[in-house]
């Protein structure tokens, strides 16, 4: 009778062995889905640098390490920043550079779907609350997005980046500010730049907007 027990104990052994082998397949399987990428390591993965040194250059870097928080960010390429008007003007000023990193984050988590269904022809709320901003969105015909009067579109959809979406844009979203180049530091009542979108531009009031500015300043 020995030796059937000792058969039957291999037996035993070796189906340990699968077991354990297959459980550990799995468990590294569910390890890699269990830790999700950050927003910036997806910005890194995409080659979003110039977004990222603008991230940087501000105190909004932990925005972007959250894997619980859910966001949208709209993360234009490095062309869209070389594409981009006083993009100097707007490095040299980290309140106007946090502006506008502000107004490229939208709170919930957005795929493409989601931001035509519930906001198309209307606006879609940004993290830059103080100055109560807004991304207008519009659908083309053919299906194509265009965001805010940049008239920026998606063009790496739906990249999930813990619980937040990242949404890779062919144009930065310039903040409808009167006074945006100036940065947060200028005195609200100062009278705005001539080059400056009027309200009839970009069919957002920015009486209330320039007016609600942060006074903080940036050293
Ligand atoms: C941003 O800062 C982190 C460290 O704080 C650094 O590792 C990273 O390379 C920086 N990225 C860019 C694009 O400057
Ligand atoms: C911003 O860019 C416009 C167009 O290139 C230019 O006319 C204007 O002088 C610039 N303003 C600043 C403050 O750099
Ligand atoms: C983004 O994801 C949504 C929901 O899964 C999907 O309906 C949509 O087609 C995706 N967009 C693109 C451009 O892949
Ligand atoms: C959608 O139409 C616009 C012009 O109206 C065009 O520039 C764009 O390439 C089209 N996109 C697709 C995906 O067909
Ligand atoms: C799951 C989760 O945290 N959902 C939240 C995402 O953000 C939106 C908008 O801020 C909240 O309403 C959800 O509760």
């Amino acid at each position: 009778m020995r030796f059937p027990v000792l058969v039957v104990a291999v037996l035993l052994l070796l189906q340990a062995c699968f077991t354990a082998a297959e459980s550990f397949a799995l468990g590294s399987l569910s390890e890699r889905v269990a830790v999700p990428n950050s927003p910036s390591e997806v910005l890194e993965s995409q080659g979003l640098t110039t977004f990222l040194k603008a991230v940087n250059q501000t105190g909004l870097g932990p925005l972007f390490e959250g894997i619980n928080d859910n966001f949208t960010i709209f993360a234009p390429t490095n062309e869209a920043f070389q594409d981009l008007n006083n993009v100097s003007t707007i490095f040299a000023n980290s309140g106007t550079l946090e502006t506008l990193i502000l107004y490229q984050v939208v709170p919930g988590a957005l795929t493409t779907s989601d931001i035509v269904s519930q906001f198309e022809k209307s606006g879609v709320g940004t993290l830059n609350s103080a100055n109560n901003l807004e991304i207008l969105v519009f659908v083309r015909p053919n299906g194509t997005i265009l965001l805010g009067t940049d008239e920026a579109s998606i063009v790496t959809a739906n990249l999930s980046a813990g619980n937040s979406v990242v949404q890779v844009i062919d144009r930065v979203l310039v903040p409808p500010v009167t006074n945006f180049l100036l940065g947060p530091t200028v005195i609200p009542s100062a009278p705005s730049a001539p080059s400056a979108p009027t309200a009839a531009d970009t069919g957002v009031s920015t009486t209330s907007i320039s007016s609600s500015l942060p006074q903080t300043t940036f050293a």
